[in-house]
């Protein structure tokens, strides 16, 4: 089968859209460091769609760090791809035009180098996933002690880390054109912008004080908040990608129609016009992202953890059940609304409905096991500092326990038909050797795992109004498994 690229565009189907600009003529802007499904089916949208609005050399070059599959499978595409919106009315293809390049770290460490150095590189995004930033969850600093910031501040000239690969880049920046450019993280973090400054700021501390002072002075760090459901592609996605379009890609992205994307407007070298594509430049991206961040991926990670447990391989499985989505709604009107300051305009009881039928879309199979991952480095943002305001204001943390007791079970590698689960985590080395300790002890397994400093810090393995919470939900995960468990956690809402 003929092969995805600008030759093959003219023959698609016309239902299939493609880029509204030439494309092949857009020189690269922008290097954006991860370039897995995520930013394919979202950031890149936006620029695809802004370039089709407005003319600029707004291009991306896409850089992966830890594998060359995406580059192996796009590089020969001349960096096209299909978008996939799919939903219960249907199924919307489009090429997006927006990814120029696309370079591995692996081999290709002097291509990279070369872009991010070049002047005409003023912006680089991220979507590196949490664990990608070698930070302490729990605080938010960063950690000297991991492996690959140990690396590159030993050899600083080959760095490994988006941190260090940062600092490579605007050191070279700085002692050769003097320009600097704007840093965009876009991994679900709270305040990632300047998350993220304080990261790079620490490490080039660490290493020059000069390059730290004129990063400080230079660089900005807006904020974002981005939002769309986009579950890993499999390869019945790619086979009926094909048969619709008539030629092969070998990497569509599948996705939900929604999307979001809020950006504080500071950038100190221009930016797309992606606000004629639909983001919101905002002054301040903290309501918009806290919102999301504690209604959507809050209940993402509870339906991941119990939802598996219950036996659901997908979100929309679990979106199904009557009680998960009691649940669902109990926790995001008792729980998380009263920690939030809502944005103005926006209608936060729409906006939970909403949540509700995007997690129901059939359409859609995401993986419970896929939003499982890394539950190590999404708890604190997520869930616990949402814990954190309502013990400070005195109010009700069940269903957050429950979802953090449900993260503790499925942490122990053993489903409740006693086959192992593989958790994928930083920390899984540390939650087998806790579980093997404290198999038939849910007490001394969630003491065990409240110990964890690095997820959940000194205060709440302290404060015994979340502890005990939810070691007496592990115990009752235990003792009755996860769905009925659910099903007694509403059975106490008055309203239910
Ligand atoms: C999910 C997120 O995998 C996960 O942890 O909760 O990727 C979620 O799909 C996105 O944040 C939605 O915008």
């Amino acid at each position: 089968m003929r092969r995805l690229g600008f030759a093959a565009l003219q023959a698609l189907p016309a239902a299939v859209a493609r880029p509204q600009y030439e494309a092949q003529s857009v020189g690269i802007g922008i290097v954006h460091l991860g370039i897995g499904a995520f930013h394919r089916a979202q950031t890149a949208v936006y620029s695809d769609d802004a370039l089709a609005l407005e003319r600029g050399d707004w291009g991306i070059c896409g850089v992966s760090l830890r594998s060359s599959d995406v580059r192996d499978r796009i590089a020969p595409q001349e960096g096209l791809y299909t978008s996939v919106e799919k939903s219960p009315s249907g199924e919307r293809r489009r090429v997006i035009g927006s990814v120029r390049e696309v370079l591995f770290l692996g081999d290709q460490r002097h291509e990279m180098h070369s872009r991010l150095v070049d002047a005409r590189t003023r912006i680089v995004t991220l979507t590196i996933t949490e664990k990608g930033y070698c930070h302490d969850p729990a605080t938010g600093r960063l950690n000297f002690s991991h492996p690959d910031i140990g690396h590159d501040l030993a050899d600083a000239e080959h760095p490994i880390s988006a941190v260090g690969l940062l600092a490579a880049a605007l050191d070279a920046r700085r002692s050769s054109h003097g320009r600097p450019f704007t840093v965009l993280c876009c991994d679900n973090l709270p305040h990632n912008g300047s998350l993220v400054r304080g990261l790079v700021l620490a490490y080039a501390e660490r290493r020059d004080q000069g390059l730290a002072r004129w990063i400080g002075k230079h660089v900005t760090f807006p904020s974002t908040m981005v939002d769309r459901i986009v579950p890993a592609t499999t390869r019945e996605d790619v086979a009926a990608n094909d048969a619709a379009l008539g030629v092969h890609d070998a990497a569509p992205v599948v996705h939900e129609p929604f999307r979001q994307w809020a950006i504080e407007d500071d950038f100190c070298a221009g930016r797309p016009a992606w606000e004629r594509a639909g983001a919101q430049l905002v002054d301040d991206v903290a309501p918009f992202e806290a919102m999301k961040l504690r209604l959507l991926n809050a209940s993402h990670s509870a339906f991941a953890y119990l939802g598996y447990l219950s036996g659901h391989e997908y979100i929309y499985q679990v979106a199904a059940e009557r009680d998960f989505v009691a649940y669902m709604r109990g926790l995001m009107r008792d729980e998380v609304l009263p920690t939030l300051s809502i944005p103005a305009g926006v209608d936060v009881a729409a906006y939970q409905n909403a949540l509700v039928e995007r997690f129901g879309n059939p359409a859609l199979p995401h993986r419970t096991q896929q939003i499982a991952m890394d539950g190590s480095q999404k708890l604190p943002q997520r869930i616990l500092a949402t814990v954190r305001d309502n013990l400070a204001a005195d109010r009700p943390i069940d269903c957050l326990a429950l979802a953090v007791a449900g993260w503790m079970r499925y942490a122990e590698g053993v489903d409740e038909s006693g086959r192992e689960i593989k958790v994928s985590d930083p920390l899984s080395s540390e939650f087998a050797r806790v579980a093997a300790a404290h198999r038939s002890d849910p007490q001394a397994l969630g003491r065990a795992l409240l110990g964890l400093r690095a997820v959940f810090g000194e205060d709440l393995p302290a404060d015994a109004r979340f502890a005990d919470k939810v070691i007496d939900w592990l115990k009752a995960l235990h003792a009755d498994g996860a769905a009925r468990t659910v099903a007694r956690a509403v059975g106490a809402f008055s309203n239910y």
